[in-house]
């Protein structure tokens, strides 16, 4: 049995997305991060550094059970279980690798923090609002520069490194951030949102979310 703790963020929505895809089953966990769950002993204990996404895998690798944490991880975890979504040879690895840290070092945290200075901050402070517009603008136009020459982002095939971008950019409103000047990544980001399993992955996060 797979659990994966998670909420309706970025870097959650990405491991179910592979489940779903993968056609493994698996069972959502909510840790509401609204109110502060992700900090809680209970999950600190499986989870110390205290963010969603996690997955506990009963039958990981030699029949032990295994938890992973950090998406990026999680999904590569899923990937080698599987021998799906990741290309065998050492390029096509490089090149997935390549996109998966570009977004986890780049595009995510500037994302984040855009959305935070913007939205959420006690202090409106216009240098650091600046500072990561500019930033998540930046990565944006190298994202784009990907899509113009490649149909995924890793190449001709969908693969966990597709599935890594789509978190943040599915959350982009929380940035600001459109894809008025971004074409390439506007057609991409339509054929990943059209996948069935793309769908059920965002139907089942989006329903771990209490009505207000
Ligand atoms: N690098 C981690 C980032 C995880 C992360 O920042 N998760 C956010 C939700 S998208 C979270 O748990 N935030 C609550 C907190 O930081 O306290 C990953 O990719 O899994």
């Amino acid at each position: 049995m797979i659990e994966v703790y998670a909420f309706a963020t970025p870097n959650s929505v990405r491991v179910p997305i592979a489940l779903e895809e993968l056609g493994l089953a698996y069972e959502l966990k909510p840790i509401n991060v609204r109110k502060g769950e992700q900090k809680l002993p209970d999950y600190l204990a499986i989870n110390p550094n205290g963010k969603v996404p996690l997955l506990i895998d009963s039958d990981g690798p030699d029949g032990e059970p295994i938890t992973v944490s950090e998406s990026g991880a999680i999904l590569v975890y899923l990937a080698e279980k599987t021998g799906r979504l990741l290309p065998g040879d050492g390029a096509g690895r490089a090149r997935v690798f390549e996109q998966i840290f570009f977004h986890l070092t780049g595009i995510g945290p500037a994302f984040g923090q855009l959305g935070f200075f913007k939205r959420q901050a006690a202090e409106q402070i216009p240098l650091a609002i600046a500072r990561f517009q500019t930033e998540a603008e930046r990565v944006l136009a190298v994202l784009e520069g990907v899509l113009h020459e490649r149909k995924f982002v890793a190449g001709d095939q969908f693969t966990i490194a597709d599935i890594v971008h789509f978190g943040w950019l599915w959350r982009r409103e929380f940035a600001g951030i459109d894809f008025e000047r971004t074409p390439n990544i506007a057609r991409w980001y339509g054929e990943i949102d059209a996948r069935p399993a793309v769908k059920r992955a965002i139907e089942k996060v989006t329903a771990l979310v209490p009505a207000t």
